[in-house]
């Protein structure tokens, strides 16, 4: 649909609305063209917004350093805004929708004079897909519309989808002036409404994703019958060239880039492991009693820290054309550089800040620092990953960053076991989030920050999900992060983690041995291959065994956590508590 007619239609309307409220200096409707694209980036090279970087070795790629207080989602300006205050549970921040319009909506007022508004029509999956849904963010960021062309497909393509209908959701992002005391991302999950203003970070400011097909989403999902899961989405394929495929929740900056898009070891010739998503799934029970799932988004936001050849070559390999850098360092002959890359740190670096890096100084790129990667250039891309239909889920893993307790890897006894394994998830923060990094906080199916509901509820979808499937999914828990005494990793992680993978294969195939524990199924020694691998002496026991003790400990955190949700908390749930204290007694 030609954006005149849009501009016709309810979003037309709705627009109007937003500039007599905003009094921008000019109105841009993105179609989502390359020469669109080339002419927002140009401007924001002239402004300094970007800096072009090495165009030989990086063509086309792109250096955003962004506000120093502006680096990261900021969980204490997020809120949820339903018109009761337990439907948005006690994880979530709450505001009512009077409050907001008399706090909030003043900030908008007038904010951008002197700005261009840019409307900016997205879709969240691929198109022709039933599952895809649109959303329309109005922004006056052009960082955020050249985000927004690599992660989602926008502008006509989100137009046509949408036809002259209302059903989208609306995301109003302002920079606002970039005080965090002025900074809120509002949620409004009963009118598929977003308001975002004062910061220009990824997951604050992209409104399509934690705030639309995540937050939103799970709200329209519960509704619906279908649930959005922060999970990436991967093929593994075996040697026969089978393929299945598993979704995987984590907690941010926790693997799940590296993980989607694994390259087996040498030790493990004919496996491949396909990217479809990496951040997030919507999934939807097939008419086949299979559960299908599709990738909302069109590109990653990926952690550039610890991303290098040796961890993530798939990543390295699209890294080096298209994309833009937020928060990296970069080298004096223009190439973007960050802790972990495996490349020495040449003289001259030049901070995430602008600043010269002087030798033994903390951190050259910034902790959170991001790449925004078309999926399209991705080597692993999964020739499935655009499938409207989606891919059929064998296997549904959780996994935390947990020092202690939780060993490598184990298989829940059901689904509705499985659901409490995953809300009983805990993992040690990271730098995705402002606040302390390294605090153990329950992090229920990676969804703590991401839920648009009470979670009480949420599992109660879960469960309710798992009753309509014919072929559920197994479940299991995982935990690449387990550390010795003196803090070294017990496991390699990385393409290693495919070891685990193909144990979970063969529990999905119906054979791989195990051994039953109070908390699931373990695999046996002889069941996981380690062969080619030299552990530490006796870190295999550590990372297969259970500690029974630590365990009655993390029994009482997650009674705690649960006990916040009073009656909202299924009873098939506290069966399952119920059921696991009698156990491990
Ligand atoms: C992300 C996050 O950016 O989880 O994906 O913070
Ligand atoms: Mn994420």
């Amino acid at each position: 649909m030609p954006a005149t007619m849009a501009q016709q239609g309810p979003l037309g309307d709705w627009v109007d609305e937003v500039c007599r409220l905003t009094q921008p200096d000019k109105v841009v409707w993105c179609t989502g063209s390359e020469e669109e694209y080339q002419a927002i980036v140009g401007e924001m090279v002239r402004t300094g917004t970007l800096i072009p970087l090495n165009a030989d070795s990086h063509p086309a790629c792109y250096l955003h350093r962004s506000h120093h207080s502006d680096v990261a989602r900021t969980e204490q300006s997020t809120f949820i805004c339903t018109s009761r205050k337990e439907d948005a549970g006690p994880t979530n921040n709450w505001m009512s929708p009077a409050e907001a319009q008399e706090r909030v909506a003043k900030l908008y007022q007038g904010c951008m004079r002197g700005r261009k508004l840019y409307v900016v029509p997205y879709l969240m999956g691929p198109v022709g897909s039933s599952y895809s849904r649109v959303g329309v963010e109005i922004t006056d960021s052009p960082y955020v519309v050249a985000n927004m062309r690599i992660m989602t497909r926008m502008g006509k393509t989100a137009l046509d989808h949408l036809g002259s209908g209302a059903d989208f959701v609306k995301g109003l992002h302002s920079l606002g002036d970039l005080n965090p005391e002025r900074r809120f991302i509002l949620h409004f999950p009963e009118d598929h409404r977003i308001w975002s203003i004062g910061s220009g970070y990824g997951g604050n400011a992209l409104l399509g994703k934690k705030c639309h097909a995540l937050r939103i989403a799970s709200w329209v999902g519960r509704q619906e019958g279908w649930l959005a899961e922060h999970m990436l989405i991967l093929g593994l394929q075996d040697p026969a060239g089978e393929v299945h495929y598993i979704a995987a929740a984590f907690p941010s900056a926790c693997g799940k880039t590296n993980l989607a898009m694994l390259v087996p070891p040498a030790a493990f010739p004919g496996w491949k492991v396909w990217t479809v998503g990496d951040d997030i799934a919507w999934m939807h029970p097939g008419s086949d009693g299979r559960l299908w799932a599709i990738n909302p988004e069109a590109g990653f936001f990926g952690v550039a820290p610890g991303t290098s050849p040796k961890t993530n070559p798939n990543a390295m390999a699209m890294l080096n054309r298209g994309v833009i850098f937020t928060n990296v360092a970069v080298t004096p002959d223009g190439r973007p550089w960050w802790e972990g890359i495996d490349e020495p740190a040449p003289p001259g670096l030049v901070d995430w800040q602008g600043r010269l890096c002087s030798p033994g100084r903390e951190k050259s790129a910034h902790p959170n620092s991001r790449f925004t990667a078309s999926a399209r250039n991705c080597p692993s891309i999964s020739p499935s990953w655009e499938d409207p239909k989606g891919v059929p889920i064998s296997a549904i893993i959780f996994g935390g960053r947990r020092a202690r307790v939780a060993p490598l890897v184990y298989e829940s006894f059901s689904w509705a076991h499985g659901v409490f394994v995953g809300a009983g998830m805990a993992s040690e923060t990271t730098a995705a989030a402002t606040g302390a990094v390294g605090v153990v906080r329950r992090d229920p199916m990676a969804m703590l920050p991401f839920c648009g509901y009470n979670m009480g509820d949420y599992w109660g979808h879960w469960l309710s999900v798992g009753a309509r499937l014919k072929q559920p999914p197994k479940i299991f828990h995982v935990n690449w992060f387990r550390t010795s005494a003196d803090g070294k990793y017990l496991w390699p992680g990385y393409g290693e983690n495919l070891r685990v993978l193909q144990w979970i294969l063969s529990r999905v195939k119906g054979s791989g041995k195990t051994a039953e524990s109070p908390i699931g199924l373990l695999p046996t020694r002889e069941a996981l291959n380690v062969d080619g691998l030299k552990p530490a002496p006796g870190a295999l026991d550590a990372l297969l065994s259970v500690d029974r003790v630590a365990w009655q400990q993390e029994l009482k955190d997650q009674r705690k956590f649960f006990d916040q949700f009073g009656d909202r908390l299924p009873r098939a749930l506290a069966k399952e508590y119920e059921a696991f204290a009698a156990r491990l007694q």
